[in-house]
């Protein structure tokens, strides 16, 4: 069968050759555990399929994981509360994580991916940055057609991929397209495709980065990229510098193999400093549920909970509790850290709390380990302080 995709690209204008340049593939597998759930069960394929928390009917707590794209067509999406994803659409097939087998899948991927790499980075779970040494992006949609042809025909799955110059550009590109999707992003076309887009298409520009810069009336790249440079200095330091870089399409920040993920961590500072148990027990609640997620995109398992809680008169102390075995329930962590907090509940205002994971390990049962000789696991960003409003809501 021949499969035709549908390339994206941002003109069709020829590239700015740059020879000895690298071209940077992303590749972003659609819809990774309910597409892996659809193989499992054939009879699933094209029905909306929702894999996380038990939604009891409707009672249940936790969140979803992720869902198939006719999922999403009822507006259900990763890290929203299973119940509202049932009340939602009640009659999707609701999936428990198994974390053993994604990760096996996984690993068979991630092989299939490094073997068309000349540099390799697997990024989380189901995405992996692939350099191919050449100027012409035409050889690298070549790799990507075989990549996603094999990974097709042997895992029965499809991914999005982006090609750019480097993996900034690669990364927002492979966005643009899904489920199946190849988008082409030529050197001398970097700034045209980025021009319209929001600032938050930009990795590390999140909600609260936004909100800012849309005060100061910067809502696209093009308006982060021509704003006055002194200005975003002043107002967020070095990162203000590099913001624009980015917004530039300027990356140069290599795929390489680099530091394996020893922990995940999250942290949070209250706007006041707060000895309200409501307060900090529901601040907790919200604090496992992000870092659980973080843990999820990676992948692994955690043996250890530990919590850091920094008090008005900034003493800092941490706890940490280990369990016999590895575990990625969300409810086990939250539990763990409000039996750890508990003893910090008291007169002492609380300024800052966190959650970490640690001693993470691959599913007993999980078949990648192999996988590893290949890669290693980034966290870009394991610990953000983050105002207890992004939170709760
Ligand atoms: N994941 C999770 N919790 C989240 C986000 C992701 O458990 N909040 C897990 C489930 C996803 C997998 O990580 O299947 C990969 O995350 P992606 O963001 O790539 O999402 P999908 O692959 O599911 O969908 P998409 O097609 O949008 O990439
Ligand atoms: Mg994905």
């Amino acid at each position: 069968m021949v499969r035709r995709y549908a390339i994206s690209r941002s003109r069709n204008k020829p590239p700015d050759m740059d020879p000895g340049a690298w071209t940077i593939l992303l590749v972003d597998m659609d819809g990774f555990f309910a597409s892996i759930e659809a193989v499992r069960h054939p009879e699933l394929t094209g029905l909306p399929v929702v894999v996380g928390a038990d939604p009891k009917g409707g009672a249940g707590r936790g969140v979803v994981s992720t869902c198939s794209y006719e999922a999403r067509e009822y507006g259900i999406h990763s890290g929203m509360p299973i119940s509202r994803a049932y009340r939602l659409c009640p009659d999707a097939k609701f999936l428990p994580v198994d974390m053993a087998l994604y990760q096996a899948v996984s690993g068979r991927i991630m092989k299939i991916l490094a073997s068309y790499a000349d540099t390799f980075q697997r990024v989380s779970i189901d995405e992996a940055f692939i350099g191919v040494k050449t100027d012409d992006p035409e050889d690298a949609v070549e790799t990507a057609l075989n990549t996603k042809k094999e990974i097709l025909t042997k895992e029965e799955l499809t991914c999005s991929i982006g090609i750019g110059p480097n993996k900034l550009v690669a990364k927002i590109a492979s966005d643009v397209r899904k489920p199946d999707g190849l988008t082409v992003v030529a050197p001398g076309e970097v700034c045209e495709f980025l021009d319209l887009m929001p600032v938050t298409k930009i990795p590390g520009i999140g909600k609260k980065t936004g909100q800012a810069l849309k005060s100061m009336r910067i809502e696209t790249i093009r308006d982060l990229r021509e704003y006055d440079s002194r200005k975003l200095v002043l107002r967020f330091g070095k990162w203000g510098y590099r913001m624009q870089d980015l917004a530039r399409g300027i990356d140069r920040s290599e795929v390489k193999e680099d530091c394996t993920v020893k922990s995940i961590g999250r942290e949070l500072t209250f706007e006041e400093d707060t000895s309200d148990p409501g307060i900090i027990y529901d601040s907790i609640d919200a604090l496992a549920d992000e870092t659980h997620r973080a843990l999820s995109k990676t992948g692994y398992l955690f043996r250890t909970v530990s919590v850091k809680v920094r008090s008005e008169d900034f003493d800092t102390h941490t706890r940490s509790k280990s369990i016999g075995f590895t575990s990625s329930d969300p409810e086990l962590v939250k539990n763990i850290s409000k039996n750890l907090i508990s003893e910090f509940i008291g007169e002492v205002k609380i300024r800052l709390i966190g959650i970490r994971l640690s001693n993470l390990r691959i599913a007993d049962n999980g078949s990648s380990g192999s996988v590893y000789r290949f890669h290693c696991l980034r966290e870009p960003c394991i610990t953000r302080q983050t105002s207890i409003y992004e939170f709760i809501r």
